[in-house]
């Protein structure tokens, strides 16, 4: 019986074929609702789900009777109950180190672009005022030299922590992690508690996954633990941060700029101030976005697929041996 797949998340023409050889697959990759009626149809007959981004639920697996495995398109799976899929028997895969490296690119160019006022001071450009040399009251803030200070000390993480340390001159600190003996060798970096770092920290860096422990990690007594003039970067999950409490301390002056990739509700709703706040970088989610990355994570999560499907360990469970032991 030839196989089926849901797949819900775009993929290269040539990715699609190769599925194509092997699978029966339903291909709607611009599905923004799980309750989508060409979902739903889609799903009640898959073996395999590939994509990314929808809150997967009880509810919305107990139309997918055949679902056996799923590859999601993404290192997070805050949006997959994890403990449901095992209870199921369902395997669930992600795509971890293919886009360590751009996401921590996103993560610096959030830091940079933040400490230094770059899309604000762009837009004096295109709004026709520049008109004398740059002065004190548009001044940034620099980063060379600095203590970035990581929430979360993670692949990503790291990776930030390491162009901070190795490219900037940047002392690194880091909470929310285990020691890492390796990291404090290569980097200098030491490990802090979180209140501690947040007193210590230039910038603070949010990597962290998104659980029940993370949720509102960072929020209005963390913000007033900051540093003046202490610049706040998150591309983790939005949920990681109280975002009212952070609204509320960019406003009052308790955080003095924040570089954001990821908000509490995503898209970002139209009347959110996020967008319009002079010292707020406000990214829609591209931490992975390259044309290199995408392509490689949705690789990652194809032959993650074939080989669940195929009854084979894949190249990044989340859940396997949880399974195995079950
Ligand atoms: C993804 C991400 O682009 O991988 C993750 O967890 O947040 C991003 O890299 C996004 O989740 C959907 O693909």
């Amino acid at each position: 019986m030839t196989r089926r797949i849901l797949v819900f998340r775009e993929i290269s023409a040539d990715q699609l074929d190769s599925l194509r050889a092997d699978f029966e697959v339903d291909y709607l990759p611009h599905v923004t609702d799980a309750d989508d009626p060409a979902f739903m149809d889609a799903l009640s007959r898959a073996h395999g789900l590939v994509g990314a981004s929808l809150k997967i639920t009880p509810a919305l697996l107990d139309q997918a009777p055949q679902l056996e495995a799923i590859a999601s398109i993404s290192v997070g799976y805050d949006n997959y109950p994890v403990d449901e899929l095992t209870r199921r028997g369902i395997l669930l895969c992600n795509t971890p180190d293919v886009l360590t490296e751009t996401t921590a690119d996103t993560g610096f160019l959030l830091i940079m672009s933040t400490a230094r006022r770059a899309i604000e001071l762009a837009e004096l450009i295109k709004q026709g005022k520049w008109t004398e040399s740059i002065g004190k009251s548009h001044f940034g803030t620099d980063v060379h030299g600095k203590t970035l200070g990581m929430v979360g000390m993670g692949r990503i993480g790291a990776a930030i922590a390491r162009r901070g340390a190795l490219g900037f001159g940047m002392k690194i600190l880091y909470a929310k992690a285990s020691p890492k003996p390796a990291l404090d060798a290569e980097l200098g970096a030491q490990h802090r508690e979180l209140d501690q770092l947040l007193e210590e920290a230039d910038i603070v860096c949010v990597t962290v996954p998104l659980t029940e422990e993370t949720e509102k990690l960072i929020g209005a007594a963390e913000f007033a633990r900051m540093k003046a003039g202490a610049i706040f970067v998150n591309v983790a999950r939005g949920k990681v941060v109280d975002e009212a409490a952070m609204i509320a301390a960019l406003k009052d002056g308790t955080l003095h700029a924040a570089g954001l990739d990821v908000f509490e509700k995503e898209p970002l709703p139209a009347d959110s101030p996020l967008p319009h706040m002079a010292n707020v970088v406000a990214l829609p989610h591209i931490g992975s976005a390259t044309h290199e990355t995408r392509t490689a994570m949705a690789q990652r999560a194809i032959d993650n697929i074939r080989l669940a499907l195929s009854g084979q360990r894949p190249l990044s469970p989340v859940n396997a041996d949880d399974l195995n032991d079950g």
